[in-house]
């Protein structure tokens, strides 16, 4: 049976890696629409199969996965033969590739979610700035992509030199920086604008932005 997949409503946050990693791995699947609005991820049904009511999920013939990181390493796993090889088997270049993902959950994406509820949530909701709290935010991150400008200096992705699981988490809520006018992502180091607009760049995440989740089976 084709795998199910229960993205959120735009291509964004975990539910943007899980269909970036479904591309990179050529998997077919089904895309079940969320009616969030609706607040379809908020009934019983739906909590049956993800107590926290949240998207993404993925349903792999009756098997249930949830937290988007976790579901790209199962589609990883469940598909090394076909595409790029997202989690090496290497015992070092796995460590290095883990290493590299633990910082981006631990260091990047707490980062730019704090600038992300500043300047994307806050406005969205009708409320203000605070201009302090933004700067405060962006230096934070900015320090960051320091230590990544070091670490990209000398390997061409932040792993190693393939493209990773570590890469693809990125594209989560990196993004959203310059959907929203900040851009930080390019404004740094060259080595960070090099590898940051390779990965804007890469044709799945391309496409991925063009067409939308588009199921290959619907
Ligand atoms: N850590 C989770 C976060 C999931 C998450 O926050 N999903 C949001 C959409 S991007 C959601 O479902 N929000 C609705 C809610 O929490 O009620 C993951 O990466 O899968």
């Amino acid at each position: 049976m084709v795998l199910k997949f229960y993205p959120s409503t735009f291509v964004r946050g975990g539910s943007a890696i899980v269909a970036l990693a479904l591309a990179e791995k050529q998997v077919p699947y089904e895309h079940v629409l969320v009616k969030m609005d609706a607040k379809e991820h908020k009934t019983p049904e739906y909590m049956a199969k993800h107590p926290f009511g949240q998207v993404p999920m993925i349903d792999d013939d009756g098997f249930i996965v949830y937290e988007s990181r976790a579901i790209c390493r199962y589609i990883a796993e469940k598909y090394r033969d076909q595409g790029p090889d997202l989690l090496p088997t290497g015992l070092k270049e796995r460590a290095l590739v883990e290493q590299a993902a633990a910082v981006e959950y631990a260091t990047f994406h707490p980062a730019v979610i704090a600038i992300a509820k500043e300047a994307v949530y806050k406005p969205r909701r009708g409320l203000p700035i605070d201009q302090a709290v933004l700067d405060e935010a962006v230096k934070e991150l900015s320090a960051k992509l320091d230590v990544y400008e070091v670490i990209l200096s000398k390997h061409r992705f932040l792993g190693g030199d393939e493209f990773s699981l570590a890469d693809l988490c990125h594209y989560a809520y990196g993004p959203l920086l310059a959907d929203y006018g900040l851009d930080i992502m390019t404004s740094k180091g060259p080595n960070v604008t090099r590898w940051w607009k390779e990965l804007m760049s890469r044709p799945t995440w391309v496409k991925l932005k063009e067409e939308g989740y588009k199921g290959t089976v619907n």
